[in-house]
């Protein structure tokens, strides 16, 4: 998401980055390029025209400060007009003082509930809470399993009854106080189009259970369309977030730039993906970063800090240090940077990639190749490479279906990275003689079995 503006506003503060002075001329194109940048990603037109206003606004005064030169000044301003259409500070629950906590989710057929809602569990699951998942969906046959089985993967009890969706919410709440949960999720049933029955129904959970809070799910692929559709919700429920789903997706961000503006509530949290890791608080100022192609190092430390295994890592690092590191251990950090999620998601974070290249698909599949090259060696090979020689190689390369030259080609790669890693001064060649006789003499008896 996010990749057209992006480039486009980039083009267009390229043209004034280095300025040292901004004539009239300047401002007055590049704000017209910024406004088709936001018209073409399907930004709601009062949206743009207070964006528009507000750089020009700051744009015209920008001879006054020496740290930044003009150009630097209006990326400044476009920087912060993006943080605050996204929703500027965030959004922050506040639990209850008497839990449970009670969130009700709403929204269109297809946005996302269910999915949400298992999603949202496992957040507050990880944040220390005890969540409870109650399914009030009873239109959709499938609807109260499908729940059961994603609330089985966050590892969280999820409720429901025969009964009608206003009595399982409220017993569901009864239930979840009883056993001590301080977090409570409501599914409901979603709806094709703004349908009177439905409303009904969803406001009288909500009249039901007065709930804390009242999130939609949008689609952020349905752009425009999304935010009338909060809009109508937001007359019926008044609503206290927004829930964006679809990140993940080519939609061109006009719904997520507008939303704040148009219905005046902030987008609380982010899905990019069907997996339930794929979630988090929606963070405005790193998404801003992120459009303006600054990188996302804050998301990427934390989503690598959510999947890594600590301990698996610093056995690794430990490894590393005593210059034992060996084609397992290879592979087990492969693994762990592979359960980080698609390799292309993680280059669109990484600033200073250009942009040409934050599209590209890495090849996951080399992944996989090497798992089973490194699969098809013996425990003594994979902790001494150099015992491969090239009968041995072939052996390799007929149990794993790749060529030789493969097996050549990830042995020589492993071997490069030994090579830096002992080049910056943690391997063996930098650790002190005892250290160095000690390793190899682990290594020793290591490589006997
Ligand atoms: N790519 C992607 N797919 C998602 C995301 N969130 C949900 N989905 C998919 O969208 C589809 C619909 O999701 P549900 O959670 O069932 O939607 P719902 O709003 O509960 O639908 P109803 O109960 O029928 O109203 C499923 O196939 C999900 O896997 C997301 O962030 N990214
Ligand atoms: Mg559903």
């Amino acid at each position: 998401m996010f990749d057209g503006l992006g480039s486009r506003l980039e083009t267009a503060l390229g043209r004034i980055r280095g300025k040292a002075r901004l004539s009239a001329a300047d401002v007055d194109l590049a704000l017209g390029e910024i406004r088709a940048a936001l018209l073409e990603a399907d930004v709601a037109v009062p949206v743009i025209n207070g964006f528009v206003e507000r750089i020009r606004e700051a744009a015209v005064g920008v001879q006054a400060s020496k740290a930044l030169s003009p150009g630097q000044q209006v990326i400044k301003a476009v920087n912060a007009e993006l943080v605050r259409a996204l929703g500027g500070d965030g959004f922050k629950i506040t639990f209850a003082s008497r839990p449970p906590t009670v969130i009700l989710l709403a929204g269109l057929q297809g946005a996302g509930k269910t999915t949400t809602a298992a999603k949202l569990a496992l957040y507050f699951r990880r944040q220390g809470r005890s969540p409870f998942l109650i399914a009030a969906d009873l239109q959709r046959p499938a609807a109260v399993e499908q729940l059961r089985l994603l609330g089985e993967k966050a590892s969280v009890p999820v409720y429901s009854a025969p009964t009608d969706p206003v009595s399982v919410a409220k017993s569901g709440i009864e239930e979840a106080k009883r056993v001590g949960r301080d977090v409570v999720i409501i599914d409901t049933a979603g709806r094709l189009a703004i349908d009177e029955a439905l409303m009904d129904e969803i406001s009288s959970i909500s009249e039901g259970v007065s709930p804390h809070y009242t999130m939609l799910v949008v689609d952020a692929m349905m752009g425009q369309d999304s935010v009338r559709t909060a809009t109508a919700f937001h007359e019926r429920l008044s609503l206290d977030a927004v829930i964006m789903s679809k990140l993940d997706g080519d939609a061109r961000g006009g719904a997520a730039l507008s939303v704040k503006e148009v219905v005046g509530k902030p987008i609380a949290f982010g899905s990019t993906g069907e997996k339930l890791e794929d979630f988090d608080l929606f963070y405005p100022d790193r998404m801003a970063n992120r459009i303006l192609g600054m990188g996302d190092v804050l998301s990427l430390i934390e989503q690598a800090e959510r999947t890594i295994d600590e301990e698996v890592a610093k056995k690794g690092a430990a490894r590393l240090m005593d210059g034992q590191f060996d084609l397992d251990d290879f592979l087990e950090q492969l693994r762990q940077v592979r359960k980080m999620g698609p390799l292309k998601g993680l280059m669109g974070m990484l600033p200073g990639i250009p942009r040409e290249l934050k599209g590209v698909d890495i090849d996951e599949k080399e992944i996989g190749r090497i798992e089973a090259i490194i699969s098809s060696m013996t425990v003594a090979e994979r902790r001494n490479p150099k015992l491969i020689d090239g009968s041995r190689r072939q052996r390799i390369a007929v149990g794993s279906g790749v060529s030789t030259a493969q097996v050549s080609g990830l042995l020589k790669q492993f071997g490069e990275m030994q090579k830096m890693v002992r080049s910056m001064g943690i391997g063996p060649a930098s650790a002190t003689k005892k250290q160095r006789v000690k390793a190899s003499q682990k290594k020793g008896r290591r490589n006997k079995r």
